[in-house]
């Protein structure tokens, strides 16, 4: 003690020393922050909590929910809770039927939980006043747990507590494009949280946080390593090490899923051949599932990028997407595994739209695969753009389970340093419409399976968690995370809803700062749209790392790499021609959809780029030509950024100093970048264009050339 005071004396000369320091607010709770409560709100509390009644014996996946429990209410209250057998009032009941058999007389709606539903009520239990948290099994409890302590963390009233929540998606999971040499395909969050090297003998600690955060949104899977597979994943030493990361994960409901090569017998040198029609091949992978069962009894199965990229696939052999999935899928039917089979396909050999190469290889196969094996599309057409149309193939695959892959990490929208909610996106793209079954066919309704009745339902969200202390690269980033996994849970909730929920657990439950940080959330992935690429302008991010603006790359080896493939910009115009007279690719959406995108006057102003190429003096809604438009929407975009940086600066009063500081120098960046994308980007379209800057605009201070000029060889997250 009188060493560190010794050491801390005479930095205080020289540092205001904040009251909290050292024990300052750096984000590696996120939004589990149980923060000691004051005053009514305490006493509020700590009158529905006066004990907690929970099951003998409990389960791990039990204890797990009383440990949060007890974490959470000796955070808030400032004491730990009493475990009791008997209930009293204030008591806080955590109950199945096979713990409480009482629990069936109650006229509870029970049958309604299913296997991973909760039901929260205020009520009488034997005459006295409780809180149940009931489900039908321990995990529904955990789930229930956590939904509890959200309502304690937002200010709900605890006291009149009564709902039933059930998820409507079946696999709701995270895909970790992590390397097994700890680095992370697109991941701006620092290594890996898997220390693949210490595995499986060290479990670091953070498995279990990691775990524990996820439980509390409702997340029940995670595939551990990168699409980009490599073949040692399915070694003997590397199923050991996701053995040790299932072992800590299965108590909160979360089953591992693998990556796997398609050539990986091959290249294991076990085989000659990969074709999927090899009996030797399926008998392979058979064994291989075996092997994986034994160590991992609950395993979820495989994700599979094949075909893809320059990815191996059974299309190297003359066979389909479907006898590739199926191969697998019989191999992990016995053990009741689901291939996840992603249609992110696109070739270097196939000069059509890039944009519709997945559904025009896809669609044949619709009845074609078997029950086990759900095909994963990605939520645009292109590839996680700032904004993408819906995917084609959502409602035009009847026969086949989809399921929803968005990305959380923000490869495309400024990385960990610009703030994007992309709720704000996941909501828009669930509730477009496909019009596949008349209108109301949300593409939501395709991935709960309401609209064809699939049995199989998935959406999987590409992980944006690495070894950094935020987990996610920085402080806003964990609502997208927090965003997926409350969507994946009901994919037809509000966005908005869910900014408020994180934005009181994460920074605080003061209305005006809830407020605040929900307004800046949902204002921020419009500013990046239209910074970046507005009016449906895409993928002209520069080459390779996707990092700033570079709408001039035009020389890369296949045309689909290059900007200027996707903006066409001329003399005369811009835009990709997806209509009749271009690629077409408006016949894959439902009549009703390609009817109105044939037309620019009925295309959506934020999708005509997309669709159409356009002449630049083309007159948009707003009577402004479409050059003028472009510039507008860029300086709107220039405009929200700044708004952002003041909103958050207002909130310095209020906001731990830690937190506000790393948040504000992030926006300081976001702003000077959103400048540098809308100059460079104006001085490139300008100089194919040759027009001038539209009357009280500023003109980029650049030349095109010096923009160009710019190179990042040194950007993250390239795998
Ligand atoms: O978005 C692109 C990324 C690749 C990624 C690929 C995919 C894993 O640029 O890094 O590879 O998508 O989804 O397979």
């Amino acid at each position: 003690m009188t060493t560190i005071y010794k050491v801390l004396a005479p930095l205080s000369l020289v540092l205001p020393l904040h009251p909290a320091w050292g024990m300052e607010e750096d984000g590696y709770d996120l939004w589990l922050r149980y923060r000691a409560l004051g005053g009514a709100a305490k006493t509020h509390v700590a009158a529905r909590a006066k004990s907690i009644v929970h099951p003998a014996d409990p389960s791990l996946t039990t204890q797990a929910a009383i440990a949060e429990l007890h974490r959470g209410l000796t955070g808030m209250l400032g004491a730990s809770p009493k475990l009791a057998r008997k209930i009293d009032d204030g008591a806080l009941v955590l109950a199945t039927p096979a713990s409480m058999p009482k629990l069936k007389t109650l006229g509870l709606p029970l049958a309604s939980l299913g296997g991973e539903g909760y039901l929260l009520r205020a009520m009488k239990i034997d005459g006295k006043k409780v809180t149940l948290v009931a489900a039908n099994t321990d995990i529904g409890l955990l789930y229930g747990t956590y939904a509890w302590l959200r309502a304690a963390l937002t200010r709900r009233d605890l006291g009149k507590l009564d709902e039933v929540s059930v998820p409507k998606v079946q696999l709701r999971m995270l895909n970790h494009w992590d390397n097994l040499d700890r680095t992370v395909e697109r991941g701006y969050a620092g290594e890996s949280i898997w220390d693949w090297w210490a595995l499986p003998d060290v479990k670091d600690a953070r498995y279990v946080d990691y775990a524990r955060a996820n439980a509390s949104l409702g997340i029940n899977a995670a595939s551990l390593n990168n699409v980009n597979s490599k073949k040692e994943i399915l070694t003997a030493p590397w199923i050991a090490k996701a053995a040790a990361v299932a072992d800590v994960l299965r108590p909160y409901g979360i089953k591992v899923y693998l990556s796997v090569r398609w050539s990986a017998p091959v290249e294991l040198e076990e085989l000659q051949t990969a074709d999927p029609l090899d009996a030797k091949v399926g008998a392979w992978w058979k064994k291989k599932a075996d092997e994986i069962y034994a160590a991992i009894p609950d395993f979820g199965g495989f994700v599979v990028k094949a075909n893809s990229e320059g990815q191996p696939g059974p299309h190297d052999y003359q066979r389909t997407h479907a006898d590739g999935a199926n191969m697998l899928a019989e191999a992990l039917a016995p053990h009741g595994g689901l291939v996840l089979w992603r249609a992110f396909v696109y070739s270097q050999h196939n000069t059509e739209d890039r944009a519709k190469q997945a559904y025009s290889d896809f669609i044949p196969l619709d009845g074609k695969f078997l029950p086990n094996v759900l095909v994963q599309v990605k939520n645009g057409p292109i590839d996680f753009q700032p904004r993408e149309p819906f995917h084609p193939m959502f409602g035009a695959m009847p026969k086949t389970p989809l399921l929803i892959e968005f990305q959380i990490t923000k490869e495309y929208l400024g990385f960990a340093t610009h703030i994007a909610y992309l709720g704000d996106m996941y909501e828009e793209v669930l509730e477009a419409d496909t019009y596949r079954k008349g209108p109301g066919s949300t593409v939501a309704k395709v991935i709960d399976g309401r609209l064809h009745g699939n049995a199989l339902t998935g959406m999987s969200g590409v992980a944006n968690i690495g070894s950094s202390r935020t987990w996610s690269g920085s402080h806003f980033d964990q609502a997208n995370w927090y965003a997926f996994g409350r969507l994946a849970w009901d994919p037809e909730a509000s966005a908005k809803d869910f900014a408020k929920e994180w934005a009181a657990q994460t920074f605080s439950s003061d209305p005006k700062v809830v407020n605040a940080v929900t307004d800046i959330l949902m204002r921020s992935r419009e500013a990046v749209v239209d910074y970046m690429t507005p009016l449906g302008l895409h993928h002209i991010m520069d080459t390779g790392h996707h990092h700033g603006p570079g709408p001039w790359v035009s020389t890369l080896k296949r045309p689909e790499w290059n900007p200027t493939y996707y903006h066409q910009a001329g003399r005369d115009g811009i835009g990709f021609d997806r209509t009749k007279t271009g690629s077409n690719a408006i016949a894959q959406y439902a009549p009703e959809l390609e009817r109105a995108l044939s037309d620019p006057r009925t295309t959506p102003e934020k999708f005509l780029l997309w669709f159409h190429r356009l002449p630049w003096d083309y007159k948009m809604r707003s009577g402004r030509t479409l050059w003028a438009e472009m510039v507008h929407r860029y300086d709107a975009g220039v405009a929200a950024a700044a708004d952002l940086r003041k909103r958050w600066s207002r909130l310095k009063p209020v906001i731990d100093p830690r937190r506000h500081e790393e948040v504000a120098a992030l926006l300081v960046v976001q702003e000077q970048e959103a400048k540098w994308w809308r100059d460079a980007c104006i001085a490139y379209f300008q100089s194919v264009s040759g027009l001038k800057m539209p009357a009280g605009t500023k003109a980029p201070p650049l030349s095109v050339d010096e923009y160009r000029k710019k190179h990042f060889p040194y950007a993250p997250g390239r795998g």
